[in-house]
């Protein structure tokens, strides 16, 4: 017999909020500026740099692959708090940015949070941003008791193996007691996915434009957004149910569906 849906697990960035190219990519070149560097992480740069999940992860990413030049720290320890400073900066001008109301939820996103809560269903965020920039979002977006929607919020360094590794997916259903089979994961990126799908989960996906040429095989459905009554999703891979926005009752049939 099929295992009843109990849980929600939701990624954050692309997945809850378009914070990406307008969000976190401005915020990495302020953080240059301020350092007094003159890197600039281009949209189209960007894409390329995603390719890395974490920000201190994806600095190392873009220092080792497209500025080989840079004159950097050379012994680990300096280098790496040489990128954990850029990056504490970094995380200061994206929740100031954030606390400007700037970057919103994606379409149908606090419908489905607010459904879901109604049903009864357990919520939680797996990401590999760093819990600031989660709590920021979710605060300025949900209110202030945004962060106490979700029973548990997995995300950033808490686990030392960032997405594609399964871990955060892992560490989060450990601390709900809860089996994969019992949940469902929201993703945006092929990353994402990767991780999802790794710790054994049933994904839905819904891209952006960084991700919509990613691989999302094995997804149990692709949209393009979530969708609201008057702003029905477009259904890039997979079965709908005669659905034209995401709600509760079609989560259920895609998490019984085999
Ligand atoms: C999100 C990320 C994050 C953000 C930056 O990936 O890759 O690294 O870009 O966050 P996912 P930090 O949506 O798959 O979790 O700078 O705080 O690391
Ligand atoms: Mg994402």
């Amino acid at each position: 017999m099929a295992v009843k849906l109990e849980a929600l697990l939701f990624d954050v960035d692309g997945t809850l909020a378009d914070t990406e190219r307008d969000g976190h990519r401005v915020a990495f070149n302020q953080a240059f500026t301020e350092a007094g560097l003159d890197w600039e992480w281009t949209v189209d740069l960007y894409e390329k740099l995603l390719a890395v999940t974490g920000g201190k992860e994806r600095i190392l990413h873009y220092l080792d692959n497209y500025n080989k030049e840079f004159k950097r720290p050379e012994q680990p320890e300096q280098l790496a708090a040489f990128i954990a400073d850029l990056h504490k900066s970094k995380t200061k001008h994206y929740t100031d940015l954030l606390k400007t109301g700037a970057i919103p939820l994606r379409p149908g996103v606090l419908r489905l949070l607010n459904e879901a809560k109604q049903a009864g269903l357990r919520l939680a965020i797996a990401t590999t941003t760093t819990p600031a920039n989660v709590s920021g979002l979710l605060k300025n977006t949900l209110g202030e008791d945004g962060e106490s929607w979700f029973e548990v919020i997995a995300a950033g360094d808490i686990v030392p193996a960032k997405k594609p590794a399964p871990d955060i997916y892992t560490y989060a259903m450990e601390q709900m007691n809860l089996a994969p089979e019992a949940c469902i994961a929201f993703e945006d990126s092929e990353n994402g996915i990767l991780a999802s799908q790794g710790a054994k989960l049933k994904t839905i996906i819904t891209i952006n434009g960084y991700t919509e040429s990613h691989d999302f095989s094995g997804a149990v459905i692709v949209l393009d957004s979530f969708g609201e009554p008057d702003q029905p999703f477009k259904v890039i891979n997979g079965s709908a149910f005669n659905k034209e926005y995401l709600d509760i009752e079609m989560v259920i049939q895609l998490h019984e569906q085999k």
